[in-house]
C-alpha cells in the first residue's frame, strides 16, 4: 500500500476543500484505517457532486438514494490507488498477442451462433442498416464480442462502478461525467437493478456508457422505451447509431486482409501513413484469398496494419476500422469484432494465420518504450503494449542499430538495448 497515491489524488483534478478531505480520507484507508473513515471521505465526495446533479435534472430523492450507503469498490481495475499507480485495466503479466486476444475458439463458437441470430434477427438488422449504414453482421460481432450475446451477466452494480472511478480511478473527470449521466438515468426511470455493468461502466447487450446512451440508445422495437438491456432492436439499433455517429461509412468494410510483398520497411505500419488502396495494390499488396475490389473499393483512403509486426496476417485499415476502434480503444478489440463479422458471413479464417511467437513481460516491453522515447523515436504511452507506435518506433530503432527488421519487440532487441545502456 503505497502512500504515493496522495499527490496524484490531488494532482488530478480535486479542485475543492471536500475532495481534498476526501483524498486524504482515501489515504487513511490506504494507511489500513477502519472502513468507516473512507466511507465518510467518500460520501463527502459524492455529496459534493449535489449541484451538478441538480442542475442536471437530478432530484434529491433521487441522489439520496442513489449515493445512500455506497462504498467504493477498492477491487476494480484501473484505479490509481494501493502502490500500482498507472496500473493498465486487467493488465496480464505476459504482453497479450493478437493470438491470445483473437482467439480463433472463441472466434469459431460466435460466428456460429451470430449466423443464427442473422437469420433470426435478418428484417430488424437490414432496418437498422437502412437507417445507420452499418451491416447487420458487424452489429451482431459487437453484441457478440460485448456480452456474448447477452450470455455474459454483467457482474457490478454501474452507480459503484462509476463513483469509485470517479473518485480514484485514472480517468476521474470523464468517470464524473458519466456518473452524473447514470444520475440521469436513474431519474429517468431506469431502475437501479438493470443498471449491471462492466468494471468501465458500460451497460446494456451492446455495453454503452450513460453519455453514450443519451447520445445514441434508441427505440427501435417501437415499445416506446428505450431498452438496450433486454430489447435486441433497441441495443442494436442504438450500437448503429453509434457507429454511424462516430463516421461509419455505409456498406464499408473494416479492413483488407493482404499479402506484403516481400522486403517491405514494417515502420510504415502506422496510421499517419495513407494512400488510397488502389495505390497499395500497385505497391505490390495482394488482396488475402484472391478477393477482387471494387473501383470504389480501390479508391479509399487506408493505412497498413500489421499486429504482429512482420509475422501473422497484415492489412490495410480504411476510415472504419478507426470508427470500431473509437467504440472502443484497442487493436485487438477491432481485429476480434471486425474479424468475427467477416466470419459470421464467411466460415475462412484469416489467410495467414497469427505466429505462435512467444511474448516478452510486460514490464519488458515498457522497459523498450521508455527507451525507445529516451531516443526521441517514441512518443505515446509508456503501457507495456506492442501497439502500432510501439512497433513502428522498434523497427525505427532497428534501422538505426542494423537489426533484423520485425517491428517486433523481441528478447534480441531488449538484449540490443540493454547492451548499449
Ligand atoms: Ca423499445
Amino acid at each position: 500500500m503505497g502512500i504515493s497515491v496522495m499527490p496524484n489524488a490531488l494532482r488530478n483534478g480535486f479542485g475543492n476543500a471536500a475532495a481534498v478531505l476526501a483524498a486524504w480520507g482515501l489515504l487513511l484507508l490506504l494507511a489500513a484505517t477502519p472502513g468507516h473513515a473512507a466511507d465518510t471521505a467518500f460520501q463527502q465526495y459524492l455529496q459534493s457532486l449535489w449541484p451538478q446533479a441538480q442542475q442536471a435534472g437530478v432530484s434529491r430523492a433521487t441522489f439520496d438514494a442513489a449515493i445512500r450507503g455506497l462504498e467504493p469498490d477498492l477491487s476494480l481495475p484501473d484505479l490509481a490507488v494501493s502502490g500500482r499507480p498507472g496500473r493498465a485495466p486487467q493488465q496480464p503479466e505476459f504482453v497479450q498477442t493478437p493470438a491470445d486476444y483473437v482467439r480463433e475458439s472463441s472466434i469459431a463458437r460466435l460466428a456460429v451462433r451470430g449466423k443464427k441470430l442473422l437469420s433470426a434477427h435478418r428484417a430488424t438488422l437490414n432496418e437498422i442498416e437502412r437507417q445507420f449504414g452499418v451491416q447487420p453482421a458487424v452489429l451482431l460481432a459487437i453484441w457478440g464480442r460485448e456480452t456474448d450475446f447477452g450470455g455474459y451477466k454483467l457482474p457490478h452494480d454501474a452507480i459503484r462502478v462509476l463513483a469509485t472511478q470517479a473518485y480514484v480511478g485514472r480517468r476521474k473527470d470523464m468517470f464524473r461525467g458519466e456518473l452524473l449521466a447514470a444520475f440521469r438515468m436513474l431519474q429517468g426511470g431506469i431502475p437501479r437493478a438493470k443498471m449491471r455493468s462492466s468494471w468501465g461502466g458500460a451497460m446494456g447487450l451492446t455495453q454503452f456508457l450513460p453519455s453514450e446512451f443519451y447520445k445514441y440508445a434508441v427505440d427501435f422495437d417501437g415499445d416506446g422505451k428505450i431498452d438496450i438491456w433486454n430489447s435486441i432492436p433497441d441495443a442494436l439499433a442504438s450500437a448503429g447509431k453509434q457507429l454511424a455517429g462516430k463516421g461509419w461509412e455505409r456498406g464499408e468494410r473494416w479492413a483488407y486482409e493482404v499479402r506484403v510483398p516481400p522486403g517491405i520497411d514494417c515502420t510504415i505500419a502506422q496510421p499517419a501513413h495513407v494512400m488510397p488502396i488502389g495505390e497499395w495494390l500497385k505497391h505490390g499488396y495482394v488482396p488475402a484469398y484472391g478477393r477482387r475490389l471494387s473501383p470504389n473499393e480501390l479508391k479509399q483512403d487506408a493505412s497498413l496494419l500489421l499486429p504482429e509486426g512482420a509475422y501473422g496476417p497484415a492489412f490495410l485499415t480504411p476510415k472504419n476500422y478507426y470508427v470500431i476502434k473509437d467504440y472502443n480503444f484497442s487493436d485487438l478489440y477491432v481485429l476480434f469484432v471486425g474479424h468475427l463479422s467477416d466470419r459470421i458471413l464467411d466460415a475462412r479464417p484469416f489467410e495467414k494465420p497469427w505466429s505462435k511467437s512467444t511474448q516478452l513481460r510486460t514490464e519488458q516491453v515498457e522497459t523498450m518504450q521508455r527507451t525507445l522515447t529516451e531516443r526521441g523515436l517514441y512518443k505515446d504511452k509508456i503501457d507495456g503494449k506492442a501497439g502500432m507506435l510501439t512497433r513502428a518506433a522498434l523497427g525505427a530503432y532497428q534501422k538505426a542499430h542494423g537489426l533484423a527488421l520485425d517491428c517486433w519487440p523481441t528478447a534480441a532487441v531488449l538484449a540490443d538495448m540493454q547492451r548499449r545502456k
